[in-house]
């Protein structure tokens, strides 16, 4: 069905794979439709309560592809709009999807690729893999929400240094800044994942949706409007199966079985 990426569905998880090896799967132009449409699919199914994005080969994503980025002679680039219909569609379409976003980042992973994995909800990262903000090595400025993202994760001096150096991250380093949630060894990475998915696709998935969206807007929000917020969110976690589910399970001194619903 899609030609630059694969969708997959098991069970409850959706898994979107990057898929141009060869080219450490850049984003051409058919796969920013493709990415686009596997997003569509995934938000428009209520059975899903987990959802991944890897990468095929030895890297997760080497960003924009540069192959289709030579200047044409005597033509203007507007690198804004490959912005507007690419990363920025596909980036808004992410963040409001209503499941838990996992990034599997098996490789390097640069430019829009890094903002890719870094605009997910949990990042998990071989000890291998890299991170390189490679905007500023070809004269641009970090896209995909980076410039927005990276001070918040580890703060102004760190994101202005390797924004505007280039200098490559890697998983253990983005671990300990706080760029990424956990970095495992090579050889244990595909164990982690397989662990760490399902024990998300088995938690109440409605709280995870609104911790998902109360955290993006707590960026934004003051203290007393993030209270708020937090009161008329709990208010519908409180009306969930789950929620029942948890303090049955809780007082019958039992695991929860959840439903995410
Ligand atoms: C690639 C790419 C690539 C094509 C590796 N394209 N082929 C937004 C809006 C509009 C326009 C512009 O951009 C943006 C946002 C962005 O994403 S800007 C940043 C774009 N990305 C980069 O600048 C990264 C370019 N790639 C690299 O610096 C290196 O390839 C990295 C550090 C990612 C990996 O290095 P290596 O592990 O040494 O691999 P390699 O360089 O040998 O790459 C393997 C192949 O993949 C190679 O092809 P070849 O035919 O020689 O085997 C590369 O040409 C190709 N490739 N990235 N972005």
């Amino acid at each position: 069905m899609f030609e630059t990426i694969e969708l997959n569905i098991s069970g409850a998880v959706a898994t979107i794979t990057l898929n141009r090896p060869e080219r450490l799967n850049a984003f051409n132009k058919t796969m920013h439709r493709e990415f686009q449409q596997a997003l569509e699919t995934v938000a428009n199914n209520d059975f899903l309560r987990a959802m991944v994005i890897a990468g095929a080969g030895r890297g997760f994503c080497a960003g924009q592809d540069l192959g289709e980025r030579q200047p044409e002679k005597g033509k203007k680039p507007d690198l804004g709009e490959t912005l507007e219909v690419g990363y920025n569609k596909s980036l808004r379409l992410l963040h409001a999807l209503k499941i838990p976003v996992i990034a599997a980042v098996n490789g390097v992973a640069a430019g829009a690729g890094a903002g890719i994995a870094l605009n997910c909800d949990l990042v998990l990262a071989k000890k291998s893999a890299r991170f390189i903000q490679a905007f500023s090595n070809i004269g641009l400025i970090p896209d995909s929400g980076m410039t927005w993202h990276l001070p918040r994760l580890i703060g102004s001096a760190r994101a202005r240094a390797i924004t505007m150096l280039g200098i490559p991250v890697d998983a253990e380093t983005a671990e300990q800044w706080g760029m990424i949630y956990r970095c495992v060894d090579d050889a244990d990475f595909d164990q982690a994942l397989t662990e760490l998915v399902d024990n998300v696709a088995n938690r109440p998935t409605i709280a995870l949706g609104l911790i998902k969206d109360a955290m993006q807007k707590s960026w934004n929000n003051s203290l007393d409007e993030q209270l708020d917020l937090e009161r008329d969110y709990q208010r519908i976690a409180g009306l969930t199966l789950d929620f029942a589910e948890g303090v049955t399970a809780f007082s019958e001194k039992r695991p929860p079985v959840f439903e995410g619903r």
